[in-house]
Protein backbone atom coordinates (compact mmCIF):
# COMPACT_ATOMS: atom_id res chain seq x y z
CA UNK A 1 0.00 0.00 0.00
CA UNK A 2 1.69 3.32 -1.15
CA UNK A 3 0.66 5.04 1.88
CA UNK A 4 2.07 2.76 4.54
CA UNK A 5 5.02 4.81 5.63
CA UNK A 6 2.79 7.66 6.01
CA UNK A 7 1.00 6.33 8.73
CA UNK A 8 0.29 8.92 11.53
CA UNK A 9 0.89 11.58 9.06
CA UNK A 10 -2.63 13.28 8.91
CA UNK A 11 -4.10 14.39 5.83
CA UNK A 12 -5.26 17.69 5.92
CA UNK A 13 -9.60 17.48 5.91
CA UNK A 14 -10.66 20.11 3.28
CA UNK A 15 -12.67 22.83 5.52
CA UNK A 16 -16.22 21.96 5.77
CA UNK A 17 -15.81 18.21 5.76
CA UNK A 18 -15.91 17.55 9.20
CA UNK A 19 -18.89 18.07 11.86
CA UNK A 20 -18.28 20.30 15.00
CA UNK A 21 -16.32 17.84 17.32
CA UNK A 22 -15.24 15.23 15.04
CA UNK A 23 -11.56 14.05 13.44
CA UNK A 24 -10.51 11.81 11.02
CA UNK A 25 -9.88 8.41 11.59
CA UNK A 26 -8.13 7.90 8.14
CA UNK A 27 -7.79 3.66 7.19
CA UNK A 28 -9.32 2.50 10.23
CA UNK A 29 -12.92 1.59 10.91
CA UNK A 30 -14.02 1.09 14.82
CA UNK A 31 -16.21 -1.82 15.64
CA UNK A 32 -18.90 -0.04 18.48
CA UNK A 33 -21.25 -2.92 19.47
CA UNK A 34 -23.26 -2.41 22.65
CA UNK A 35 -24.15 -6.41 22.76
CA UNK A 36 -22.56 -9.98 22.24
CA UNK A 37 -21.81 -9.76 18.23
CA UNK A 38 -24.40 -12.45 16.67
CA UNK A 39 -24.34 -14.77 14.21
CA UNK A 40 -27.00 -14.00 11.81
CA UNK A 41 -27.85 -16.80 9.17
CA UNK A 42 -28.34 -14.86 5.75
CA UNK A 43 -30.64 -18.49 5.11
CA UNK A 44 -32.76 -17.28 8.22
CA UNK A 45 -32.65 -13.44 8.34
CA UNK A 46 -35.33 -11.15 7.36
CA UNK A 47 -36.25 -7.70 7.55
CA UNK A 48 -39.83 -6.80 8.45
CA UNK A 49 -41.29 -3.17 7.54
CA UNK A 50 -44.75 -2.88 9.47
CA UNK A 51 -46.43 -0.62 11.71
CA UNK A 52 -48.63 2.58 10.20
CA UNK A 53 -48.20 0.71 6.58
CA UNK A 54 -50.46 0.26 4.01
CA UNK A 55 -49.05 -3.71 3.33
CA UNK A 56 -46.64 -4.94 5.98
CA UNK A 57 -43.95 -6.93 4.23
CA UNK A 58 -40.87 -9.13 5.16
CA UNK A 59 -38.51 -9.35 2.79
CA UNK A 60 -35.77 -12.66 2.80
CA UNK A 61 -31.84 -11.93 1.97
CA UNK A 62 -32.94 -13.31 -1.49
CA UNK A 63 -36.26 -11.02 -2.12
CA UNK A 64 -34.05 -8.12 -1.08
CA UNK A 65 -31.57 -8.96 -4.01
CA UNK A 66 -34.39 -9.49 -6.54
CA UNK A 67 -35.32 -5.85 -6.15
CA UNK A 68 -33.19 -2.37 -7.51
CA UNK A 69 -29.83 -1.98 -5.83
CA UNK A 70 -27.71 1.11 -4.85
CA UNK A 71 -24.30 2.13 -3.55
CA UNK A 72 -23.84 4.75 -0.90
CA UNK A 73 -20.74 6.72 -1.05
CA UNK A 74 -19.63 9.10 0.91
CA UNK A 75 -18.32 10.00 5.02
CA UNK A 76 -20.04 8.24 8.27
CA UNK A 77 -19.83 9.70 11.82
CA UNK A 78 -19.93 8.30 14.72
CA UNK A 79 -20.95 10.48 18.21
CA UNK A 80 -17.36 9.30 19.79
CA UNK A 81 -16.00 11.93 17.46
CA UNK A 82 -14.12 9.93 14.80
CA UNK A 83 -15.71 10.45 11.04
CA UNK A 84 -14.74 8.22 8.25
CA UNK A 85 -14.61 9.90 4.83
CA UNK A 86 -15.15 8.03 1.62
CA UNK A 87 -16.95 4.72 2.60
CA UNK A 88 -18.78 2.32 0.28
CA UNK A 89 -21.67 0.59 0.97
CA UNK A 90 -24.12 -1.33 -1.02
CA UNK A 91 -27.56 -3.00 -0.69
CA UNK A 92 -31.00 -0.89 -1.05
CA UNK A 93 -32.49 2.34 -0.55
CA UNK A 94 -35.15 2.26 2.08
CA UNK A 95 -37.20 4.21 -0.46
CA UNK A 96 -37.79 1.08 -2.29
CA UNK A 97 -39.02 -0.75 0.88
CA UNK A 98 -41.43 2.06 2.10
CA UNK A 99 -42.44 2.50 -1.88
CA UNK A 100 -43.84 -1.37 -1.28
CA UNK A 101 -45.41 -0.96 2.26
CA UNK A 102 -47.01 2.49 1.36
CA UNK A 103 -46.73 4.58 4.64
CA UNK A 104 -50.03 5.88 6.14
CA UNK A 105 -50.44 9.72 6.37
CA UNK A 106 -50.05 9.26 9.75
CA UNK A 107 -46.43 7.82 10.56
CA UNK A 108 -43.92 10.03 11.40
CA UNK A 109 -41.57 8.08 12.84
CA UNK A 110 -39.47 4.80 12.90
CA UNK A 111 -38.45 2.71 15.18
CA UNK A 112 -35.58 0.43 14.24
CA UNK A 113 -34.51 -2.93 16.14
CA UNK A 114 -31.71 -5.36 15.62
CA UNK A 115 -31.76 -9.28 16.06
CA UNK A 116 -29.68 -8.76 19.64
CA UNK A 117 -32.93 -6.67 20.70
CA UNK A 118 -30.66 -3.44 19.82
CA UNK A 119 -33.13 -0.42 19.65
CA UNK A 120 -32.86 3.25 17.49
CA UNK A 121 -35.45 5.67 16.56
CA UNK A 122 -35.67 8.30 13.63
CA UNK A 123 -38.09 10.36 12.42
CA UNK A 124 -39.36 8.80 8.67
CA UNK A 125 -38.44 11.72 7.01
CA UNK A 126 -34.92 11.00 7.67
CA UNK A 127 -34.91 7.67 6.14
CA UNK A 128 -36.69 8.75 2.93
CA UNK A 129 -35.59 11.21 -0.34
CA UNK A 130 -32.11 9.11 -0.51
CA UNK A 131 -31.26 9.34 3.13
CA UNK A 132 -31.04 6.00 4.15
CA UNK A 133 -30.10 2.37 2.85
CA UNK A 134 -29.83 -1.59 4.28
CA UNK A 135 -26.93 -3.01 3.39
CA UNK A 136 -24.61 -6.06 3.42
CA UNK A 137 -21.38 -4.84 1.18
CA UNK A 138 -18.86 -2.18 2.57
CA UNK A 139 -15.66 -1.60 0.17
CA UNK A 140 -17.80 -4.04 -2.59
CA UNK A 141 -17.25 -7.14 -0.19
CA UNK A 142 -19.54 -8.82 2.37
CA UNK A 143 -20.36 -6.45 5.21
CA UNK A 144 -18.17 -8.27 7.97
CA UNK A 145 -20.55 -9.63 10.75
CA UNK A 146 -18.17 -7.06 13.49
CA UNK A 147 -19.87 -3.83 11.11
CA UNK A 148 -22.94 -5.61 10.97
CA UNK A 149 -23.15 -8.22 8.40
CA UNK A 150 -24.77 -9.62 6.92
CA UNK A 151 -27.66 -6.59 6.53
CA UNK A 152 -27.30 -3.41 8.83
CA UNK A 153 -28.96 -0.13 8.28
CA UNK A 154 -27.10 2.90 7.00
CA UNK A 155 -28.67 6.66 7.95
CA UNK A 156 -25.24 8.49 7.27
CA UNK A 157 -26.57 12.08 7.08
CA UNK A 158 -26.85 11.32 11.28
CA UNK A 159 -24.51 9.64 14.30
CA UNK A 160 -23.62 6.31 13.45
CA UNK A 161 -25.44 5.21 16.60
CA UNK A 162 -28.47 5.39 14.40
CA UNK A 163 -27.14 2.64 11.97
CA UNK A 164 -28.56 -0.26 13.67
CA UNK A 165 -26.39 -3.57 12.84
CA UNK A 166 -28.19 -6.55 12.40
CA UNK A 167 -31.07 -4.80 11.72
CA UNK A 168 -34.35 -6.70 11.46
CA UNK A 169 -37.58 -4.43 11.89
CA UNK A 170 -38.56 -1.09 10.86
CA UNK A 171 -41.78 -0.34 13.05
CA UNK A 172 -43.52 2.52 11.52
CA UNK A 173 -45.27 4.89 14.33
CA UNK A 174 -47.35 8.34 14.80
CA UNK A 175 -45.02 9.12 17.64
CA UNK A 176 -41.56 8.96 18.49
CA UNK A 177 -40.54 6.33 21.14
CA UNK A 178 -36.65 6.09 22.13
CA UNK A 179 -34.44 3.19 21.42
CA UNK A 180 -31.22 2.15 23.23
CA UNK A 181 -29.35 4.62 23.23
CA UNK A 182 -31.56 7.28 23.53
CA UNK A 183 -32.91 6.25 26.87
CA UNK A 184 -29.28 6.36 27.84
CA UNK A 185 -29.21 10.14 27.01
CA UNK A 186 -28.22 10.37 23.47
CA UNK A 187 -30.19 12.75 21.31
CA UNK A 188 -33.84 11.42 19.32
CA UNK A 189 -32.41 12.79 16.21
CA UNK A 190 -28.55 13.16 16.42
CA UNK A 191 -27.62 15.52 13.45
CA UNK A 192 -23.57 15.28 13.49
CA UNK A 193 -24.00 18.89 12.07
CA UNK A 194 -25.89 20.45 14.85
CA UNK A 195 -23.56 18.53 16.90
CA UNK A 196 -26.81 16.88 18.30
CA UNK A 197 -24.83 14.31 20.82
CA UNK A 198 -26.88 13.83 24.24
CA UNK A 199 -30.69 14.56 25.18
CA UNK A 200 -31.11 18.55 25.18
CA UNK A 201 -28.14 19.57 22.53
N1 LIG B 1 -26.98 -3.60 16.94
C1 LIG B 1 -26.16 -2.57 17.15
N2 LIG B 1 -26.06 -1.62 16.20
C2 LIG B 1 -25.23 -0.58 16.41
C3 LIG B 1 -24.48 -0.46 17.59
C4 LIG B 1 -24.62 -1.45 18.57
O1 LIG B 1 -24.01 -1.41 19.64
N3 LIG B 1 -25.45 -2.51 18.30
N4 LIG B 1 -23.66 0.62 17.78
C5 LIG B 1 -23.96 1.82 17.02
C6 LIG B 1 -22.88 2.76 17.10
S1 LIG B 1 -22.73 3.66 18.54
C7 LIG B 1 -22.05 2.98 16.06
S2 LIG B 1 -20.89 4.20 16.07
C8 LIG B 1 -22.09 2.11 14.88
C9 LIG B 1 -20.77 1.44 14.77
O2 LIG B 1 -20.72 0.64 13.62
P1 LIG B 1 -19.37 -0.13 13.35
O3 LIG B 1 -19.10 -0.99 14.55
O4 LIG B 1 -19.60 -0.87 12.09
O5 LIG B 1 -18.31 0.94 13.22
O6 LIG B 1 -23.08 1.10 14.95
C10 LIG B 1 -24.26 1.48 15.55
N5 LIG B 1 -25.16 0.38 15.44
MO1 LIG C 1 -21.23 5.39 17.94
Amino acid sequence: MATRGFVGRRRPTPPGRLPPGQYDVGHDFPVLTAEATPVVRPETWTLTVDGLVANEHTWTWDDLHRVPQSEYRGDIHCVTTWSKFDTTFGGVSLDVLFDAVEPLPTATHVFVTSTTGYTTNLPLDELRGGKAWVVWTFDGKPLPREHGGPVRLLVPRLYFWKSAKWVTKLTLRDHDQQGFWERNGYHDLGDPWLEQRYQGD
